[in-house]
């Protein structure tokens, strides 16, 4: 049999699920097999209910929905579609977030505290709130309300748009995509894909694309910017990740999901002398609350709390028979665990209105009662502990160091010296030569792709090209396991200009930033970089690029638009279902370029998908005029020759 994955922990978990008689999501996307080709390519509409319609894009069949709709109009329609749900997603956690600070600065959120009063104040001053009173609650109050009224807003502009560069900004203009509000965006693009709306498929990219932005530059950077204020912005440290950071003799809680608020809460009261005493008293040595997915990524980097596992572990850590709960909260939760957790002792609880599974228990999550709540989770989780059947457990030994916690301001620090807060070393590596570019690689898992594999090969292949790699999401969940963001082991896999670099600076060489609605954190980097010269006046003059080698959900299609017309190129695997329309496929790979300064890769080989987003590199380095590169790449066989002769190079 192939191998599903290439990560350890999780193959062997596989093989006990196997043995426990427990079916996953592996075994389950095997069932789908074979997939409809129709619904692959993009050409399957359901708008209505005279359908679902479908176009042979091979010409022979219909080509046409009994509406008269063409394959061009149902593909931009359904990837449109797509881009709404996504973007509405991380919206809506930016709304939570900023509903959560509200309630604190009102003091009606029991437990929590405002931990970033000058981040509080830079985004005050952005947003036009008067700041001289220094009343930290008051003034969190005023961000909240105004970065509440800029979902709802119905004219003029983003704020946080207008962080973009001014040809950016002029481009977004000129091709009317600058989003007004996040809730309107999103509204009308869905109203354009009700059946008899829109059928022209460039008009409904664009609508798609102003979505999109509204995500990235709105809600996503909502939810960032307030979870910094609220939570206190990350500084780098050290964690572990993968299976094996689950205890033998602790009680194991997961948290899951993708919200800080109550996962925050569960790490704070488990921390707690009284709940660790109630821990002992049940027999355990301590408490363990560790975390999947990007809620993993959020009590990460703020609290250090370990990295279980990303997206298609959920269901396998359950299968180690030793976590007395997984606490999930919105987003990314397959409702398969709760058909696993009967099989062992593990509770699912749900906490959010919006994401009841069930079988699951459900505890409410409310602001006002959160350590209450927290601890009432904890309480439980604990007692649960003496249910574990011993003669199920299994732990993987597998886990790795890891650094994470860098974000767009304190990278400044660790990029520029303690005394030289800039990027400039960063815009100087890529002048010089000794960085080739700055890559982002986002974005989840996928059952069509060997677990973790393209996520690994596609990051040894920039590193090796001296690419500098920033990373979140459930990439950078899979890149921690594989010990790239271990300063250390990272190095192993560099070019030495890149490894220069980081050991000059201390950083490891694949940067991790935090969660999906971090990747505005990946804007605004690329902001401080064309601010500091040198390397373009516009986002899409960087050497710079983006990725998501193992794209499962759709948010990610809404990253991805909004990443293509911020002007950063974008490889994106499973490909986009747009290959039913010739239209929409040369539209994304090419014609964009004209209209945003980028354009996408659907490539499935890792290696090739590299060697892709290095030629774009190089392009865009060759249009600046930047010196060429320092050092030849290291290469495969060449590797060791490579390393001799560059060593050589380094000592003269
Ligand atoms: S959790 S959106 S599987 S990255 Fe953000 Fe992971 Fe993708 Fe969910």
């Amino acid at each position: 049999m192939k191998e599903k994955s290439i990560d350890k922990a999780t193959l062997q978990m596989m093989e006990k699920a196997k043995c426990d008689n427990v079916c996953t999501a592996f075994d389950r996307a095997a069932q789908q097999e074979p997939r409809c080709g129709f619904g692959e390519l993009g050409v399957c509409c359901q708008q209505c209910y005279m359908g679902p319609c479908r176009v042979d894009p091979l010409g022979k069949g219909a080509q046409y929905g009994a509406c008269g709709i063409d394959a061009d109009g149902i593909v931009a329609r359904n990837i449109a579609r797509n881009t709404a749900i996504g973007a509405s997603a991380h919206s809506d956690h930016g709304r939570d977030v900023a509903h959560n600070l509200y309630m604190t600065s009102q003091g009606k959120a029991q437990g929590y505290e405002i931990k970033d009063p000058v981040k509080l104040m830079y985004v005050a001053e952005e947003l036009s709130v008067d700041t001289s009173s220094g009343d930290v609650k008051k003034i969190a109050a005023e961000v909240a309300h105004k970065c509440m009224a800029e979902f709802g807003k119905q004219e003029g502009e983003l704020i946080m748009a207008q962080r973009a560069p001014e040809k950016q900004k002029e481009r977004w203009r000129k091709l009317k995509v600058m989003p007004r509000g996040v809730d309107r965006e999103i509204v009308e693009v869905l109203h354009m894909v009700h059946m008899g709306m829109d059928a022209d498929y460039r008009n409904l990219l664009m609508f798609a694309i102003k979505a999109g932005l509204s995500d990235g530059w709105g809600g996503s950077m909502i939810a960032t910017d307030l979870t910094d204020i609220q939570f206190g912005s990350p500084n780098p440290l050290r964690s572990k990740a993968n299976l094996g950071v689950l205890g033998e003799n602790t009680v194991n809680i997961l948290v899951h999901g993708h919200e800080p608020t109550l996962s925050e809460m569960i790490v704070k009261v488990a921390r707690t002398p009284e709940m660790k005493a109630l821990a002992k008293k049940k027999g355990a040595e301590d408490i363990t609350v560790a975390g999947i997915c990007c809620t993993a990524n959020e009590i990460l980097m703020r609290q250090g709390a370990p990295l279980a596992g990303n997206y298609l572990m959920q269901e396998l850590a359950i299968v180690t028979g030793a976590v007395e709960s997984m606490v999930v909260d919105v987003q990314c939760i397959m409702p398969g665990i709760t058909q696993v957790a009967p099989c062992y002792h593990t509770k699912i609880i749900t906490t959010s209105k919006k994401a009841r599974i069930p079988g699951a228990v459900h505890y409410q999550f409310e602001e006002e009662r959160a350590v209450d709540i927290a601890r009432q989770i904890v309480t439980e989780s604990i007692e649960n502990y003496s249910n574990r059947k011993r003669d199920r457990v299994q732990i993987p030994k597998e886990s790795s160091d890891l650094i994470a916690g860098f974000t767009t301001e304190n990278v400044f620090y660790h990029l520029g010296g303690k005394f030289r807060p800039s990027f400039k070393p960063l815009n100087e590596g890529m002048i010089q030569g000794r960085l080739r570019g700055v890559v982002g690689v986002v974005g989840c898992n996928n059952t069509k792709v060997v677990h973790d594999y393209n996520h690994v090969n596609f990051v040894k292949e920039l590193l090796k090209h001296d690419v500098l790699v920033v990373t979140t999401g459930c990439s950078a969940g899979c890149l921690a396991k594989h010990g790239f963001l271990d300063p250390e082991g990272g190095l192993q896999y560099c070019g030495n200009g890149l490894k220069e670099i980081c050991v000059a600076v201390g950083i490891p060489p694949v940067l991790h930033l935090g969660s999906c609605v971090d990747n505005s954190r990946i804007l605004t980097a690329c902001i401080e970089m064309v601010k500091e010269g040198g390397i373009g006046t516009d986002l899409s003059q960087l050497p710079v690029a983006g990725s998501a080698p193992e794209a499962m959900s759709s948010k990610a299609t809404s990253i991805a638009l909004y990443v293509a017309a911020s002007g950063i190129a974008v490889h994106f695997y499973p490909p986009f279902q747009v290959h039913g329309s010739k239209k929409v496929t040369e539209y994304l790979t090419s014609e964009m370029e004209k209209d945003f300064g980028a354009y996408f890769i659907f490539e499935g080989d890792p290696k090739k998908a590299a060697q892709k987003i290095i030629a774009h590199l190089d392009k865009k380095r060759e249009a600046l005029k930047l010196k060429p590169m320092m050092y030849p790449p290291l290469n495969g066989e060449t590797d060791k020759k490579a390393a001799e002769k560059q060593a050589a190079v380094s000592k003269s």
